[in-house]
């Protein structure tokens, strides 16, 4: 079979403009979905809300919501090999060597030149196993599977399994429990192959990576989008499950010797695919979950009731997503679609407009919006306002009441809904119009989307959980301060060439834009230039405090702290953020994750005083971490073609990403099956 038509090869061929692109001259125009999906994948630009559901027979309101299953862990020494140990290890450098199409073989993916080790750096090295013992293993499966989002539809879906639980795959994953200071290693090996799978619709391998949305981790455990689980091959990610250190005086000293910083301990994050050129594709087809995090401070708010038990079922993770289906009931993607994939069926954890019993009482919600490009304004049907308490991964200092709020995509909020003296009917709706990719139309209420619907039932409970209005939350918040700040950084988002650039530039995996010094804090400017388009920013390693939005203070729900902040057309934000533990690369971009893939993206590398980040843009990364080969003959040599590495536009031979003069036969693409 020719190649797939996707992100990398359009980049690849410099077929990035639509306008420049047409399907006769293209030399191998081979639908990504084969058979009759071909020609319900022809109905071009998004239908809107308006025919939700229509394909298929369907009653809204029908299905109950699916509730995720807790990830299963295991002590620490189940995983085989133990995480850090290689058994082709070997050599001088003992480091691993580099996977081959084997589940055993695990990619830890930590290269000299991210290691961390510095001489007379202060920090203990939290960049490698040994140092920091993990406690709990996880060991997850990434396939493809059938999910039924109507009632006799059999729909190719992609899932995180959980291989210790048992329990079947299906979108969103597992959900994580984890405890602050726990380390953990979740070993994920991608099923996603051609040959080797039970299931590939797709006809060739998929490649991941794991980003887990929110934390304070190693770089190389953090999912950057080069950094990939090969089809075929696992990666171990260790997580640490900290928070930053509160910085010194003497900032050089307090990196790593601080006490944890109470002002960012996490709690609701979750976790997605980020692979390089598919994340849109990847994410749209299901990898994603919910990962909590708990520390002494939200354990004791549950203990005295302050909260609700998330054991007894009253903390429940949301996940809205809008799906879009072929005629056949596969899921729809068009890879020429730069926008952003819009669905017009809306899904609450993978269910179409779910219902939900609930008792009168207060429940906690953790709503996360994991569409790719579909921004809501959420309220509830019967007027009543959200008790909103936490953004992102972060709790607020105190709740406070808020009557609707935006959700972009990859933002989290924390809300109580207080069933008690509710009407027995309450919808969640979104009151956001949206016709395409690009953007919000524009906040109307007299149009709303019932995305969910509870059914309350019985009398108001006696002792229900007692937060409220005002109630005092993260107890030792800290506003981040100006006078902290030791550097300014602009980055100004436009179009170029179809695809999205941050200061004039596309996103080269080997190119870093930003070295701030570690242990300090920035001032960091966001300028959305591109007026048609909306731009939801997102850092990884450290959320940040939102200073000015638009030149004005930020809505409640975005005035503590936040990992996004969505850009409408022409805004600016003005956000103060720290850079702590972790040397690089860790990613910026665009959560419009189509966007994102189309290289609205740049890498930040943050480095003690006086180091020079090792990604200048031109020194080739360690394969061993990226899978990314350098040149043609040693792809050649390797039979890995599946790889091209990304390199800058504007640098190369053809604007082509990759490797333009590389002679491949993609029939041999894949992982030296
Ligand atoms: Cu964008």
């Amino acid at each position: 079979m020719s190649q797939p038509i996707d992100r990398r090869n359009l980049v690849k061929y410099g077929l990035v403009a639509l306008g420049a692109f047409s399907l006769g001259q293209w030399k191998t125009p081979v639908p990504f979905l084969e058979g009759p999906r071909e020609a319900s994948a022809q109905s071009g630009p998004s239908s809107g809300s308006s025919k939700s559901g229509t394909l298929f027979s369907y009653r809204p309101f029908s299905q109950p919501l699916f509730i995720p299953s807790i990830a299963e862990s295991r002590p620490r020494g189940t995983l085989s090999p133990a995480p850090g140990q290689y058994p082709r290890a070997g050599g001088p450098s003992g480091r691993p060597s580099v996977p081959h199409g084997n589940f055993n073989d695990v990619a830890h993916g930590i290269a000299p030149e991210f290691d961390g080790r510095v001489p007379g750096f202060p920090c203990p090295d939290w960049n490698r196993f040994s140092s920091h013992t993990h406690e709990k293993e996880y060991r997850l499966a990434i396939e493809e599977t059938v999910q039924s989002f109507f009632p006799g539809v059999d729909t190719p879906i992609f899932a995180y399994r959980d291989i210790f639980g048992g329990d079947p795959a299906r979108t969103p994953g597992p959900t994580f429990l984890a405890r602050f200071r726990e380390p953990v290693v979740a070993r994920f090996q991608n099923h996603l192959t051609r040959n080797r799978g039970p299931i590939n619709t797709t006809g060739h391998d998929n490649e991941t990576s794991i980003h887990l949305h929110g934390s304070h981790v190693p770089a190389h455990a953090d999912g950057a989008p080069d950094f990939y689980i090969l089809a075929g091959e696992a990666r171990d990610y260790y997580w640490p499950n900290i928070e930053p250190r509160v910085t010194q005086p003497d900032r050089r000293a307090g990196i790593c010797t601080g006490a944890f910083d109470p002002t960012w301990t996490p709690s609701t994050l979750w976790y997605h695919d980020h692979a390089m050129d598919v994340t849109g594709f990847n994410v749209s087809r299901g990898l994603a979950g919910f990962y909590l995090m708990f520390d002494e401070r939200e354990e004791q708010l549950i203990e005295d009731r302050v909260l609700p038990d998330p054991l007894q079922g009253f903390d429940i993770g949301l996940a809205l997503t809008d799906q879009r289906f072929n005629a056949d009931g596969t899921l729809f993607f068009d890879f020429f679609n730069h926008d952003g994939r819009l669905g017009d069926v809306f899904t609450v954890n993978g269910t179409v407009q779910p219902f939900m019993q609930v008792q009168r009482r207060k429940y906690r919600f953790r709503i996360l919006n994991a569409s790719n490009a579909r921004i809501y304004q959420l309220r509830l049907s019967n007027g009543q306002p959200f008790l909103v308490f936490g953004a992102d991964s972060w709790l607020f200092p105190r709740a406070g009441l808020v009557k609707t709020f935006e959700l972009a995509m990859g933002q989290r909020h924390d809300v109580i809904i207080d069933f008690r003296n509710a009407p027995n009917e309450v919808f969640i709706e979104n009151i956001m119009i949206q016709t395409s990719g690009r953007k919000g139309d524009g906040v109307d209420p007299k149009k709303p989307t019932a995305l969910m619907k509870f059914v309350v039932t019985g009398a108001p409970v006696a002792n229900d959980v007692i937060i409220d209005n005002g109630t005092i939350i993260r107890d030792q918040w800290t506003p981040v301060s100006d006078n902290e700040v030791v550097a300014t950084r602009s980055f100004r988002s436009d179009r170029a060439m179809g695809a999205w650039t941050i200061n004039n530039r596309f996103f080269n995996p080997r190119r870093t834009d930003a070295v701030p010094e570690l242990g300090t804090t920035e001032e960091w400017t966001f300028e959305n230039n591109s007026g048609g388009w909306w731009h939801p920013f997102h850092t990884h390693l450290e959320g940040f405090q939102i200073k000015s939005l638009n030149g004005k203070t930020p809505p409640f729900e975005r005035s503590f702290n936040s990992d996004l902040v969505n850009l409408h057309g022409g805004e600016v934000a003005k956000v103060l953020i720290k850079f702590r533990t972790f040397t690089g690369p860790f990613s910026f971009h665009c959560h419009n994750v189509d966007h994102e893939d189309m290289r609205m993206m740049a890498f930040f590398d943050p480095r003690p005083f006086g180091q020079p980040s090792p990604l200048d843009g031109e020194a080739r990364i360690d394969p061993e971490v990226s899978g990314v080969v350098p040149d043609c003959t040693e792809l050649e040599e390797e039979g890995r073609i599946y790889f091209d590495v990304a390199g800058d536009l504007d640098r190369l031979e053809d604007r082509g990403v990759g490797f333009p003069n590389c002679d491949f036969d993609m029939n041999k693409r894949g992982n030296q099956l």
